[in-house]
């Protein structure tokens, strides 16, 4: 009798406590407490993989790429085109021709709307929500102040919610480009992002989906989604800083101009005139990050190793945890985003204590948040608040981490109202 071949299927990870030691910064005491890290919107950690990764290209790879013959250029390219490939996949584009790495999401908006914005004119609108980061404003901002195109923002419900009817009354023949986040960073919303996409397409408008704060939490698949363009940051997702991705559909960005002019953007220069290279390179103008594209490629095959599921499961029960027990125990709480759709950001307010108070006392506790506007200062005049202090998890966060940001919150309390 033949044996059959057993086909090996990779467990997925859900042990997260075990995972949660692959983090080295996470191993360290801060002010001699051991560090509770919930500023994972602003930015994540890395593991021991994507760090080795990383040393590993510095320390023998290190060359430019698409340029040398050597040894050196031949591995670094080897792995820089190999990161673009983990990317193409994790995300499920159709070819690596429609992934263009940057330095993260704010680059990324701004591609799109310095260069396909170059096809708006007076009369076309840009419709963005009023849930949006800095980084999906004022890119179209620029844009309608240079083109006299219109910019329209769709109104947001009291829980932080998008105001879906109202978003559909907006959305018209005039609208060219709807500029809309996955996941607000300042409220936590989840957009309703493939209806918002049908609906746009129904009108000939092309989407971009600011996913800066999706990515780290789901699965995103940009085929299933429809989306014309989606951007990330690779530091939000346990890459590193400076690293970004643009997926764009291919027709568009062969169609789209060249964003910047440099080296590898190009096929030939003369002074005349000069032709560009073929995608995605017309976009990546200069020597690219190739050290953290390497990490960002090391970062994606970490989480392709984690069961998605389990860490949506896993950072709502943080979420409510967090938030039960802050509106139960802080007297004077406040959550700012209530949506019934939430990822795992939890912003809110105490009565009589700023935020900057809030998040220094808990820092010294050696709990990590972030207060302030979260570059999201419409939302904050929205909710007709200065600031709001910010606990946003990550798979890696934990209970004790939740308890330990109340006891940091009541300390703040009782140094402040005595
Ligand atoms: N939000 C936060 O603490 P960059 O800086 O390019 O990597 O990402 C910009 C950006 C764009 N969109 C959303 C929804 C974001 O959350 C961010 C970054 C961080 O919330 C830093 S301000």
């Amino acid at each position: 009798m033949m044996a059959t071949a057993q086909r090996h299927v990779p467990q997925l990870k859900r042990d997260f406590a075990a995972l949660r030691k692959d983090f080295p910064a996470l191993q360290q005491l801060v002010h001699g407490k051991p560090l509770a890290y919930l500023d994972n919107a602003a930015s994540s950690q890395s593991p021991v993989a994507v760090l080795d990764a990383m040393a590993e290209q510095q320390r023998r790879n290190h060359s430019n790429v698409h340029r040398g013959v050597h040894q050196l250029s031949e591995r670094s390219t080897a792995a820089f085109e190999g990161a673009r490939e983990k990317v193409r996949r994790f995300i499920n584009a159709s070819s690596v021709a429609e992934v263009v790495f940057t330095r993260g999401t704010t680059e990324s908006i701004n591609l799109v709307a310095a260069s396909f914005g170059q096809g708006l004119k007076s009369g076309d609108e840009v419709l963005i929500t009023a849930l949006e980061h800095h980084s999906n404003i004022v890119p179209w901002q620029l844009l309608c102040e240079r083109s006299g195109a219109r910019l329209v923002v769709a109104p947001i419900l009291d829980d932080g919610s998008l105001d879906l009817a109202a978003f559909d009354a907006l959305l018209g023949a005039r609208t060219k480009i709807v500029a809309v986040a996955h996941v607000s960073n300042a409220l936590g919303t989840v957009n309703p992002v493939a209806d918002l996409i049908d609906k746009a397409h129904r009108v000939g408008a092309v989407v971009l989906v600011d996913g800066a704060q999706a990515v780290p939490h789901t699965r995103v698949d940009v085929q299933a989604l429809d989306c014309d363009f989606y951007a990330f940051s690779g530091h939000k997702m346990f890459g590193p800083t400076g690293t970004g991705v643009l997926y764009g559909k291919r027709a568009l960005l062969e169609a789209m101009p060249p964003y910047q002019g440099g080296g590898d953007m190009i096929l030939t220069v003369s002074f005349e005139r000069s032709t560009y290279n073929a995608l995605p390179y017309k976009f990546e103008a200069g020597t690219p990050n190739i050290t953290g594209v390497v990490g960002l490629g090391a970062a994606v095959d970490y989480l392709e190793g984690i069961d998605f599921a389990s860490v949506a499961a896993h950072e709502h029960a943080l979420l409510e945890r967090a938030s039960q027990r802050v509106l139960r125990e802080v007297e004077g709480a406040r959550l700012i985003g209530t949506a019934p759709n939430k990822a795992s950001v939890l912003s809110f307010v105490v009565d009589g204590i700023h935020a900057h108070d809030l998040g220094t006392i808990v820092d010294s506790e050696g709990v990590a948040i972030r207060t302030g506007h979260h570059c999201a200062m419409p939302v904050m005049e929205r909710f007709g608040v200065a600031a709001t202090a910010r606990a946003s998890f990550a798979f890696y966060n934990n209970d004790d981490d939740v308890d330990r940001l109340i006891v940091g919150l009541l300390k703040a309390v009782e140094i402040f109202r005595g």
